[in-house]
């Protein structure tokens, strides 16, 4: 399964300043030529791929994406300011295409790569530009020309940053939709997720972090049971996993059982994946039998080295932690891969 951000755009470059008409007038010259200035050029409308964005996010909110026009020109030949380029940053390896035909404009493969996806109108001539033998005073002047328009599809191949892993009802998809714009569904039957689902988790103004939800596991998935661990191959490159642990049914109430179960069919798949770094919480702490017991099950982790973190994915307390975690855990991968 590919998964793939996408986000519509429209674009529309700077239009071309208008040309001016104008006679220059000045004490003792009673009919002065025409010195009308041109128009300034419009903006364009320039994509540049950049390490500082992952996904498409901040697009979903800004769909618009307009230039500025050229100013007019005006007398005495002054010739009109051409506009700033609007600049437009997107995450390396984005997809430009074009929204009716499907046609790719544009392939962001590098780093800094730049692509003019709408180029600004150039400015109208002045009236100083039309005197002929015969035309003497023209009392006419240029528009600018319309700066490119149009409708774009982006498309950017996501890879997750962090998985989430846990028993079926665990809370994984009530998660996810907790703290990103994914809507999967959610209920309280197991294996409700069929397919993975990604989030795009937004941080700060340029930040954000991609979270993978998988169907649950059961013991002994790795021998076929339940969904099977087939969809670990989702998760299986992300630097960091989310373990969840539900203590809420009376069947599978032993926090550190239902733990080590999960690791179990993890190190089955593949071992290295026990090699991650797992972030490890106790979900439905709502719950006042869940609650009672959060100290004692921190405790216990506490004794075999483990830092659990409670929270609850319904009323959100305890998820803030949750995700400064898993940034902090992700810097570092990010630091540690442009040190070496
Ligand atoms: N009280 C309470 N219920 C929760 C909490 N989080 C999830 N639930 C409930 O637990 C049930 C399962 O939640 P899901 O998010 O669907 O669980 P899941 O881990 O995605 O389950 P699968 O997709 O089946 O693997 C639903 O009824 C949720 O409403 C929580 O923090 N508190
Ligand atoms: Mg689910």
């Amino acid at each position: 399964m590919k998964f793939v951000d996408e986000a519509k755009i429209y674009v529309k470059a700077g239009h071309g300043g208008k040309g001016c008409v104008s006679f220059r007038r000045e004490k003792f010259i009673p009919h002065g030529g025409p010195d009308g200035g041109d128009g300034g050029k419009g903006g364009d409308v320039i994509f540049r791929a950049a390490k500082s964005h992952h996904t498409l996010l901040d697009l979903k909110y800004q769909q618009h994406q307009i230039a500025k026009s050229g100013s007019h020109g005006s007398g005495n030949n002054r010739t009109g300011a051409s506009a700033d380029d609007l600049e437009v940053v997107l995450p390396v390896g984005t997809i430009i295409k074009d929204f009716e035909t499907g046609e790719i404009l544009a392939d962001l493969s590098e780093l800094n790569q730049t692509f003019i996806v709408a180029k600004g109108g150039i400015g109208g001539k002045g009236n100083a530009h039309f005197t002929s033998s015969t035309h003497q005073t023209p009392r006419f002047a240029q528009d600018g020309m319309e700066g490119d328009e149009l409708c774009l599809k982006l498309e950017l191949k996501l890879l997750a940053d962090c998985g989430i892993v846990g028993f079926p009802n665990a809370g994984k998809s009530t998660f996810i939709s907790r703290v990103s714009a994914a809507k999967p569904k959610i209920a309280d039957y197991p294996f409700t997720t069929l397919t993975p689902h990604l989030g795009v988790v937004k941080y700060s103004d340029s930040k954000s972090f991609v979270l993978a939800d998988i169907p649950g596991l059961i013991s002994g998935a790795h021998e076929g049971l339940g969904m099977g661990i087939q969809f670990l191959k989702h998760v299986e490159r992300t630097s960091v996993l989310l373990h969840l642990i539900d203590i809420s049914e009376a069947a599978n109430n032993n926090a550190w059982a239902n733990f080590t179960a999960i690791n179990k069919e993890l190190a089955h798949y593949n071992p290295q994946m026990m090699g991650k770094k797992q972030i490890v919480a106790l979900n439905k702490i709502d719950l006042p039998f869940v609650k009672e017991r959060v100290k004692k099950e921190v405790a216990l982790f506490k004794k075999k080295g483990i830092i659990l973190h409670p929270f609850s994915a319904v009323t959100g307390e305890g998820t803030k932690e949750i995700l400064n975690k898993i940034i902090t855990i992700l810097s570092q991968a990010e630091n540690e891969s442009s040190n070496e």
